[in-house]
């Protein structure tokens, strides 16, 4: 529980503050993104209302044209972006290529397009239609070229160099979740007053947990090592916990945030149809990997740490399995070991 009002970007700015030589770039990006999420918060809550939920192309009752939440949510996000001018490249799960960005502060060598920004405008976007939670995830890195509109290079570097990640869960209230690398911070929307109010500061998730996620749907999908860890998570031993409750929303941002804050595992293995996974490593794994692990849990592609996957592209696919320390790594050992009998007659 918090008893200071701290705003969002009081606490950006007070993070900002223990870093003499911080140009204040990096607080004025993060806060326009919050400005974008808060945007995307007041549409998606009024989706219910108005008739936009499917309906791209068509006009509203102003006679404007009425666009899909994730066309507007990405739309929303990229002209923010664009007008801060803190950023050389924003790279969209919705779109296919990066977008360049020029300088816009040519003349200031204090204020360059030195960053790179990484989103997934609306993800969870198939449960939009039903009310179900959604979110944004985003991910900032610094640019390695030295000037002028971002390359690909820029936007294809490993998830240990994020220099900021975070989320916003439209959910029954809004909430958004970050990191610098200083620990994982959430803020509330207070939408009578428009801003982001600090509600859990230094979240730590727990070690262990007694929930696994997962869409347990594609179980004949999975490779063995898979479906033996699923089916010792649901048998009966009370010294460790067993058996596990299940909970699937189906939307990463609302499981992640569930087990960020209760204890849980969250995975989406490879399977026979997606032999690389089905979610995506810039805009999905990435941002929630550097959380997980800056709140103490730890994220692995099944062999590997996700951070330290090179990404070839911007929409490359990977396995995740992220949550609390100890299950991710029990479920490394069923996954890579030959011989996982022993852990799973236990
Ligand atoms: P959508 O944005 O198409 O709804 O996909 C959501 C998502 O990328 C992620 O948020 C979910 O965890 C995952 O896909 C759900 O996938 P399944 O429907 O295959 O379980």
């Amino acid at each position: 529980m918090v008893s200071k009002f701290t705003t969002f970007y009081r606490h950006i700015i007070d993070e900002e503050r223990k870093y003499p030589e911080a140009t204040g770039q990096l607080s004025d990006l993060l806060a326009d993104i919050a400005l974008a999420c808060k945007v995307i918060s007041l549409e998606v809550n009024r989706a219910g209302l108005i008739d936009i939920l499917g309906f791209t192309g068509e006009e509203n009752i102003q006679g404007e044209e009425v666009k899909k939440l994730d066309v507007y949510a990405n739309d929303v996000l990229k002209h923010v972006m664009k007008q801060g001018g803190h950023i050389c490249a924003v790279c969209s799960e919705e779109d296919v290529d990066f977008i360049p960005l020029e300088e816009k502060f040519a003349d200031n060598k204090f204020l360059t397009n030195k960053y790179i920004c990484h989103f997934d405008p609306l993800d969870g976007s198939s449960n939009i239609d039903v009310n179900v939670s959604i979110g944004t995830i985003f991910s900032v890195y610094k640019r390695i070229s030295k000037s002028g509109p971002g390359s690909l290079q820029d936007c294809l570097q490993k998830g240990t160099e994020q220099v900021a990640a975070g989320y916003v869960i439209y959910g029954s209230s809004t909430v958004l979740v970050y990191t610098t690398g200083e620990g994982v911070h959430s803020f509330t929307l207070d939408p009578s007053v428009g801003e982001f109010l600090l509600s859990n500061e230094k979240i730590n998730i727990p070690k262990k947990s007694k929930t696994y996620s997962v869409n347990e749907g594609n179980f004949c999908k999975w490779d063995k090592g898979m479906k033996k860890y699923i089916s010792y998570l649901k048998k009966i031993d009370s010294h460790t916990g067993r058996p596990y409750s299940s909970r699937y929303i189906g939307s990463l941002v609302a499981d992640f945030h569930r087990n960020l804050l209760y204890g849980g595992i969250f995975m989406y293995p490879s399977d026979s149809k997606n032999k690389k996974g089905k979610l995506r490593l810039m805009y999905e794994a990435n941002p929630l990997s550097f959380i997980v692990e800056q709140a103490g849990g730890k994220s692995s592609d099944g062999k590997i740490r996700i951070l330290e996957l090179q990404p070839e592209n911007l929409h490359q696919r990977t396995p995740l399995f992220i949550g609390s320390h100890e299950d991710v790594t029990l479920l490394e050992k069923f996954l890579v070991e030959e011989s996982v009998e022993e852990i799973a007659q236990s």
